[in-house]
């Protein structure tokens, strides 16, 4: 066999070696728990990247930064396994070597990762297992390839083939490495033996590791992790002991392609740093209540439910938006008052923070004092009229009425610990934002669209504005660079809602920038000085510029 036709096939072997190794890796993750290989890699990547990296995802790829992640990951590995066969044709060491190198950086991302699995052991099982069957996988392809790879024979080939094959170029070089030291004196004896290449051998090891990577993948796929979205569903959450108010009539602005008022839950924005949903099983899920408090609370999902609770509607907003973004909805919430509980665990002198932790251990730091100010800061059990959906935080969240996302909306809480800022710091704080962020005074316009043409005479203009905790006073709009006016104010639910608004102009032909500002309950004019989301919200006024025929 050619040196040439060797090293395709030890490739081949190499990547189906890796896909067995992460196959029965993630297998063992579904069935055991702890950190699947490739969830772990790419969770690494995504804390170890640049805060710009990470906003350019946000801002690019949105929610399918998540998929494309792990598409990089897979295809970094089967490049990387496909080189590792390749150089292990004539160079073996050098192949188990590299195999070997990805089997440890799955387990360097599960030992250090984020995480509150309790068992150390488990949480790394995954990726040990990955580490041993590529190992063994790539060893067996070698063995296939040639039944001596270490000695010598597994760079055995014809003086002839080497030489003719123009493609094997490379090869000169190879005799000199120094992985294939011990071959050298062997090359020549064994110079017209046949390459040593078990036809039927080979194949068997293929399509056993290709077996074990394809089945190990699709029953990881299959497999139920976590409970059920029937689970969830069976949840029959009770009534509120203090129902939101009745949406006053008008909350919305009658104008087609504004914004519904109550964001559905499926079109509901969703940021966090996960590849995969947890599924927490909420009859196991616990809450702790801990740190500079009398008495340390812990309480189950039953405890919650059982408590008084409280319904509100609460417009959240993610620091990432940019002027006139996405990442902004309005939804209605069930859940226990916060400041409920921290009155019975008591909370102690010196506090002024709460760091709270999601079940895969990201942290996120709130002021004590918007948990306490009377303001609805809930730990919410509801959205919308049915449990928590997975992705927004199942079973229990953090919501909070002023504050962006990042330092107020734990979702998958599972701790909660009274302490000081100047004693810890939190998961985006770390990476360049700023520890305290109440949401800045916004609004969007939402029809027209950018562009959009229209005919000359009464049009009208509508959109959303918003001011959590301090409520929308007025909105106006700017036609070009005329006066602004006053648009017209929807009814206000509350302060912590969002506020639509309409304004009717008489669109002359030619094109129209049309700009808007709010000002909040406190007089605060929403600011026209442009700000980038890093460190804490953007800031700036949103246009949109109509073609009028
Ligand atoms: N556990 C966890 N909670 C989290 C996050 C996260 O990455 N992990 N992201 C936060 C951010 S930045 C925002 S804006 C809100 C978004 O909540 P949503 O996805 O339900 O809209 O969740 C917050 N809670
Ligand atoms: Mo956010």
């Amino acid at each position: 066999m050619t040196t040439r036709k060797r090293r395709a096939l030890a490739a081949l072997g190499g990547v189906l070696a890796a896909g067995a190794g992460l196959g029965l890796g993630e297998l063992t993750a579904a069935l055991a728990g702890g950190t699947s290989p490739v969830v772990g890699v790419g969770t690494q990547l995504i804390d170890l990247a640049p805060g710009a990296a990470k906003d350019f995802a946000v801002k690019n790829l949105g929610t399918a930064d998540k998929p494309v992640l792990i598409g990089v990951v897979l295809l970094a590995v089967t490049v990387f396994a496909f080189l590792a066969g390749a150089i292990g044709a004539t160079a073996p060491r050098v192949a188990v070597a590299m195999t070997a190198l990805l089997g440890l950086l799955a387990i360097l991302a599960a030992a250090t990762g984020r995480t509150l699995a309790t068992n150390y052991f488990v949480q790394v099982l995954p990726a040990i297992i990955t580490l041993l069957v590529a190992t063994i996988g790539i060893l067996l392809v070698l063995r296939a390839l040639s039944p001596d790879p270490f000695g010598g024979g597994g760079r055995r080939k014809t003086p002839a083939a080497e030489g003719t094959n123009p493609a094997e170029g490379t090869s000169s070089a190879e005799g000199t490495s120094p992985a294939e030291g011990t071959s050298s004196g062997e090359g020549a004896s064994a110079a017209e033996a046949p390459a040593g290449f078990d036809r039927r051998r080979f194949l068997g090891t293929a399509m056993a590791l290709g077996v074990a990577g394809a089945g190990g993948l699709g029953a990881s796929l299959v497999l139920p992790d976590g409970v059920s979205e029937a689970t969830r569903r069976g949840i029959k959450l009770p009534a509120p002991g203090s129902p939101a108010r009745v949406l006053p009539a008008g909350v919305a602005a009658e104008v087609p392609g504004v914004s519904r008022f109550v964001t559905p839950n499926p079109s509901f924005y969703r940021v966090d740093t996960l590849l995969t949903v947890p599924k927490v099983d909420p009859r196991t899920w616990e809450l702790r209540i801990h740190g500079l408090v009398d008495r340390e609370l812990r309480l189950t999902f039953a405890d919650l439910l059982n408590r008084r609770l409280i319904e509100r509607d609460i417009t959240l907003t993610c620091v990432s938006n940019e002027v006139g973004g996405p990442y902004v909805g309005n939804a209605r919430w069930l859940g226990v008052p916060i400041a409920e509980l921290l009155r019975e665990a008591g909370v102690r002198d010196g506090a002024d923070a709460v760091r709270s932790t999601s079940v895969d251990g990201l942290t996120i730091g709130t002021p004590l004092k918007a948990l306490t100010d009377g303001r609805d800061a809930i730990f919410a059990v509801g959205m919308n009229g049915e449990p928590l959906p997975f992705e927004h935080g199942f079973p229990v969240r953090m919501v909070v009425p002023g504050l962006y996302g990042y330092v107020s909306a734990t979702k998958w809480i599972v701790d909660f610990e009274v302490t000081r800022f100047s004693d810890f710091s939190a998961y985006w704080t770390d990476r360049g934002w700023s520890v305290e962020a109440p949401i800045k005074t916004s609004s969007r316009i939402d029809v027209p669209k950018g562009f959009a043409s229209i005919k000359a005479g009464p049009a009208v203009a509508a959109g959303v504005a918003w001011a959590q905790n301090r409520g929308i006073a007025k909105v106006e709009v700017q036609v070009d660079d005329g006066d602004w006016q006053p648009a017209t104010l929807a009814a206000e639910d509350t302060i912590d809602t969002w506020r639509q608004w309409t304004f009717r102009w008489n669109a002359t032909p030619g094109n129209h920038k049309l700009t808007v500002r709010a000002t909040d309950a406190t007089g605060q004019v929403q600011t026209a000085d442009r700000a980038a989301p890093r460190p804490n919200g953007s800031s700036g006024l949103h246009n949109t510029v109509v073609m009028v025929e």
